[in-house]
């Protein structure tokens, strides 16, 4: 078998030279679903997985603007149309100085076999720019944003292609972004997801993501008699992602007791809960990046430079961005007796980290199936602007609630190993696989 799955992979390396992130993102796929196929030849003869890892689109383009000094700005534009065998392709839209070619495809190969977890209709797709918002004004900001939609509207639409938020673009940037392909297009449909209450958007959109790990952190406790009471719990990041799980993890009674940025991580041994949330807002909003404030605002420690997988804490979430946690990281927590690994992020833990969690039988929750919960909402706000009325909180939070719950079920369902330990990434690839394969296997040779 792992003389197959090398083969493979060489011809991905060969055909998209030098693109590390996409290559690590298709070998943790392919490890677990090469040996399926292998069992259900009709996937192989119609080399539905050849297929998967080529994208049906891609498009990159220049994205001119001017800065708040009359220079002109010149960045990278990308969307990547990965596969609509189930749906419009959906995803989101990253603006990080660290954007290429190879994370935005790893991201959007993740995100086919993510949204077809869902259960909801859609493809998968992702964009965005080497653009960085750190530092600029709000109207740099919306330049940027206009001049990336002035190429990317002739790409996109309710029936097409339904981009959202990722790193980097959060309510604001979509609000600026819609406002281009309105006036571009004269139309007012759902083609971004993310958008404000006001004018098409899905309540609970913003807290989604952060509260479907959680709810999909429990659901792994509870396979082993635990819960998130009482319990100790890292998160990385400050954003969007990590915002909402800090949220949800008080609420159960469990606490938060760091969150990180690119500078460092904070330590607060009494709880990150209450105002000390929503002040993770305003360290966002300030376009800043760094999290030491929080430590002068509430008089913790700060560790510059340091993650905070070095804490003790019985459950890791970290929500901040790829390769985040990596193997020492992995055996500092599993020396602290963490119990439970979530992911947040997509891919924040390195192929070695994964490894040590799976070898000592650690609950590991990868991101395509536990992250599930944004993408999931952005799904409920496409339905909602269909039928153009909108749902209360509650609807959507039981929706989600139910959809992560089934995301479990279905990774128990593909993932449960001889020993009665459940296998989520074996899970979540071949429970997500399933649907997509069937599609194009249905759809022809396109
Ligand atoms: P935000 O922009 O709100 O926050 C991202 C956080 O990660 C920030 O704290 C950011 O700090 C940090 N970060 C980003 N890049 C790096 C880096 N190279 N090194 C260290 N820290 C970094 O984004 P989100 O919360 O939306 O996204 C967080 C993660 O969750 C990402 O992996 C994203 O793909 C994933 N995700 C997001 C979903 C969503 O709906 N928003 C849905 C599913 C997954 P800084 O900006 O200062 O670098
Ligand atoms: O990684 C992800 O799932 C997202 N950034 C959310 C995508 C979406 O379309 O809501």
């Amino acid at each position: 078998m792992e003389e197959i799955i090398n083969e493979f992979m060489n011809g991905v390396i060969a055909r998209n030279s030098g693109e590390t992130e996409f290559h690590q993102a298709v070998r943790e796929v392919v490890e677990k679903l090469i040996p399926f196929i292998e069992e259900n030849p009709k996937y192989k003869h119609a080399k539905i997985l050849e297929r998967l890892v080529e994208p049906e689109r891609v498009i990159m383009f220049r994205v001119p603007w001017v800065d708040d000094e009359g220079e002109v700005q010149i960045n990278k534009g990308y969307r990547i149309e990965f596969n609509s065998a189930i749906g419009p392709y959906k995803g989101g839209l990253r603006f990080h100085p660290s954007v290429t070619l190879s994370i935005l495809k790893f991201l959007g190969f993740e995100q086919i076999l993510k949204n077809s977890l869902t259960t909801l209709p859609m493809g998968g797709g992702k964009g965005g720019s080497d653009f960085n918002p750190k530092g600029k004004s709000d109207n740099e900001i919306m330049k940027f944003c206009q001049s990336f939609m002035t190429e990317l509207f002739r790409h996109i639409g309710a029936n097409t292609d339904v981009p959202a938020g990722d790193i980097g673009v959060g309510g604001r940037e979509i609000g600026y972004l819609f406002g281009q392909y309105k006036r571009l297009k004269n139309e007012f449909t759902g083609v971004l997801t993310g958008k404000g209450i006001e004018w098409g958007g899905s309540l609970m959109r913003p807290e989604a993501t952060g509260f479907g790990t959680v709810y999909f952190a429990k659901e792994m406790l509870n396979t082993k008699g635990e819960s998130f009471e009482g319990k100790r719990v890292a998160i990385s990041g400050f954003g969007n992602v990590a915002w909402g799980a800090a949220l949800k993890v008080n609420e159960l009674g469990g606490k938060v007791v760091t969150i990180s940025g690119p500078d460092g991580y904070v330590y607060d041994p009494d709880g990150i809960s209450g105002d000390k949330i929503e002040y993770m807002l305003e360290l966002r909003a300030t376009n800043n990046d760094i999290v030491e404030p929080y430590a002068e605002e509430f008089d913790v420690e700060f560790f510059a430079g340091k993650r905070p997988w070095e804490v003790d804490v019985d459950i890791a979430l970290p929500c901040a961005t790829q390769n985040e946690l990596e193997e020492e990281d992995a055996l500092n927590l599993v020396k602290n007796s963490v119990i439970c690994v979530t992911e947040g992020a997509n891919m924040p833990c390195s192929p070695e980290a994964i490894e040590v969690f799976q070898k000592e039988k650690i609950l590991y929750g990868p991101g395509k199936a536990s992250n599930a919960g944004g993408v999931a909402v952005s799904g409920l706000e496409m339905t909602q602007n269909s039928m153009r009325i909108n749902w209360s909180s509650e609807e959507v939070d039981n929706y989600l609630h139910r959809i992560m719950k089934d995301i479990h079920e279905a990774c128990v369902k593909y993932g449960t190993e001889e020993d009665e330990t459940v296998d989520y990434v074996k899970g979540a690839n071949i429970a997500g696989f399933v649907k997509i394969a069937d599609s194009m296997l249905a759809q022809g040779v396109v």
